[in-house]
């Protein structure tokens, strides 16, 4: 068939040269890639887009049209109910995406504390004993294997809890929880609050979109205060703790290499791409088994290289170093390359268009899931019974079909990141062993030297130009002195730019946080691991919080709608990325959203997420596809909570314009 391809150039499509190198390689080849898709399925329906579409019965389906004929749905249903509906479907896909993982995570945790799971085991004891009494599970004089299998039990059991409040939403400052009480939006229990989303949607039950507003907040709480916070604490304690000093002992931040470049010519490349750190964990641990090195030597290959994309790449990233091979839109180019022996996938953010691209290479794609199968793939199912044996037969098959390669292309650019921020490392790296604390923050925010934190997260999305929104924004960010904390695939865009590297602080940031983080020895962007650790944030800004309570003179506020903080998603595409943002806002945090929002069908549903939320929730949402003006949103909004704070001196904000970014790149 042939290709749209070149409807936009490469430089176009993408701001990261490896990507720009593979998407001219895959066009000579005529391969189809998503932005070719993207550009097949232009212009995108006005009426969906805008979250109008409602597709819940068969009298449908209804093109709502606010001021015509077609106003109403067949039902009756106005605008705003069909675009609230869609927007907490939207959310209850994302919350149970992410809990679904928590849920795996759990069920393995338990096998390997009963030690039923040979090859995993409790490896972060210290913050198995943090954890534990957040759940009422007593640890004195206990085992920790009996104490993880309890903890494990307890965790699983907000899923299918029925009532009451979920046990993690206590970590939240004491004022958020009551305003999470008085408007009645706790969550009681995982599973419950995405059923009932599912519920209150179908045809004909609720019609106040307002209301179907708040089950859609009380189910994100229960991803990022439930799901998803489950999913990280119980991975770090069977997985490690990202840096954690007490853990690693190395007391040194984790280095790795990022982008298309950690491809080798002369090796077996196998790549894991999905969620879920429990197969690829096992993987990291059999490419290192001598027989299985021996089998890549004598069939020619110099080794066994493992690498990542998406969120299964930050996992092992910020635990172990590995490298990454690129984000969301790099997974067909990474097959492009010729170099892939086996690509190995999970869960979420995994194109179908993989079973296309694989078959002109000699590339498998393996699902290993019974969750999630692909036409067209291999299957091989991952018994976490036996994981080291499962994983070894895997990676047997990966090195067996080296010899199978044909041309390669591998692009030369790759960059270094200092990865592996969980709070506790970052508390470690401001305070030392004996003060580990977030208080320096806080102070270093009252002087002025740190003017805010923002997160920037999310997604690619071929609706934009790859990573072109992620790196002018999280640089305009530093130069302000905004540190920026990353996950997901805009943590990968940022690694990939370069900008996780110390010497970042003295070419990029500007002088008070440069000045912070050379004192620290903290790049001005810190990785923050995957996107279910997006919930390590939100316990960084409760502790932070919590720093006031002991300290007034260091308070930011009482509640994390005080602090100078913002976040943003400027590249998604993903429900989950709704889920968090609806999380993040409900928590007090001013978030912002590129690409295109779901509610403009509705003025009024519109008018509630980015106006009257500030007196609800004290968190609202904001829509800015441009990344400077993103940038002056979030910064004027950190300001204005300096100036609540009395903390604001007045400056002027740095404009990142074109002079300036290459006067830098020619500097860098
Ligand atoms: Ni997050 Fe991770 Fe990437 Fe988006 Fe997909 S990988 S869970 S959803 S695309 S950031």
């Amino acid at each position: 068939m042939p290709k749209s391809k070149n409807e936009k150039t490469a430089e176009e499509r993408s701001y990261d040269a490896a990507s720009r190198q593979m998407i001219e390689v895959a066009g000579q080849a005529e391969l189809d890639l998503a932005w070719d898709r993207h550009d097949a399925q232009s212009p995108a329906c006005p009426i969906g887009a805008k979250g109008l579409c409602c597709r819940f019965c068969a009298m449908g389906p209804c093109r709502i049209m606010p001021g015509t004929k077609r106003d109403r749905g067949v039902c009756g249903a106005t605008a705003e109910t069909v675009v609230a509906r869609n927007f907490v479907r939207m959310i209850a896909g994302g919350a149970a995406a992410h809990s679904d993982h928590g849920r795996a995570v759990a069920h393995t945790f338990i096998k390997a504390a009963r030690g039923e799971a040979p090859g995993y085991e409790i490896r972060d004891e210290d913050k198995l004993r943090q954890v534990a009494p957040l759940f009422d599970v007593e640890t004195e004089g206990r085992d920790k294997n009996d104490i993880a299998e309890e903890l494990g039990k307890a965790a699983l059991a907000e899923f299918g809890r029925q009532e009451g409040e979920l046990t993690l939403i206590k970590r939240a400052p004491e004022k958020r929880q009551r305003i999470w009480r008085d408007l009645d939006v706790v969550p009681r229990g995982i599973d419950r609050e995405v059923v009932e989303i599912m519920h209150r949607t179908t045809m004909g039950v609720d019609q106040d979109y307002r209301n179907l507003l708040l089950q859609g907040t009380r189910t994100a709480l229960a991803d990022g205060w439930g799901g998803s916070m489950i999913a990280t604490e119980l991975q770090d304690i069977m997985f490690g703790t990202p840096g954690n000093p007490w853990q690693t002992k190395a007391r040194e931040p984790m280095k790795a290499e990022v982008n298309l470049g950690v491809l080798k010519d002369d090796q077996v490349n196998i790549i894991v791409h999905g969620h879920e750190p429990i197969l690829s964990e096992m993987v990291v641990i059999a490419s290192r088994d001598p027989e299985l090195l021996d089998l890549a030597e004598n069939v020619g290959a110099k080794g066994i290289n493992i690498s990542g994309i998406c969120c299964t790449a930050n996992e092992i990233l910020v635990r172990h170093g590995i490298p990454v091979a690129g984000n969301f839109l790099q997974q067909e180019l990474s097959i492009a390359t010729g170099a892939v022996e086996m690509m190995m996938v999970d869960v979420q953010c995994i194109m179908q268009s993989l079973t296309r691209i694989v078959a002109d290479f000699h590339t498998e794609l393996v699902t290993t899931t019974s969750k999630a199968k692909i036409e067209g793939a291999t299957h091989f199912e991952f018994d976490e019974d036996d994981a080291l044996t499962s994983a070894k037969e895997i990676v047997r098959r990966a090195i067996l079909n080296y010899p199978n390669r044909q041309g390669v292309t591998i692009p030369e650019d790759k960059s270094e990141a200092i990865t592996g921020f969980s709070g506790d490392y970052i508390k470690y790296m401001l305070g030392g062993s004996f003060r580990s604390s977030y208080w320096p923050l806080n102070s270093n925010i009252i002087d002025g030297r740190i003017r805010g934190v923002a997160g920037v997260v999310g997604c690619n999305n071929p609706a934009v130009p790859h990573d072109a929104i992620h790196i002018p924004l999280v640089e305009e960010l530093i130069a302000n002195d905004v540190l920026v904390v990353q996950t997901g695939c805009a943590a990968i865009a940022s690694a990939k730019a370069g900008l996780m590297q110390p010497e970042t602080a003295v070419l990029k940031a500007g002088k008070g946080l440069a000045e912070v983080c050379e004192t620290v020895g903290i790049p001005p962007v810190l990785h923050a691991g995957s996107c279910v650790d997006n919930s390590r944030v939100l316990v960084a800004l409760s502790d932070i919080v919590g720093v006031g309570k002991e300290n007034s003179r260091l308070s930011l506020g009482d509640d994390i709608s005080d602090l100078p903080v913002a976040g943003a998603a400027p590249e998604w595409m993903s429900e989950k990325a709704i889920a968090i943002g609806q999380y993040f806002v409900a928590s007090g945090v001013y978030t912002v959203f590129g690409v295109s929002f779901p509610t403009l069908g509705s003025d009024k549903l519109t008018e509630l997420l980015f106006e009257e939320y500030k007196d609800i929730v004290g968190g609202n949402w904001a829509f800015e596809p441009d990344p400077s003006k993103m940038a002056a949103l979030m910064i004027d909004h950190i300001d204005e909570k300096r100036r609540a704070l009395g903390i604001e001196k007045a400056r002027e904000r740095t404009l990142f314009d074109m002079d300036m970014r290459r006067k830098l790149e020619a500097e860098g």
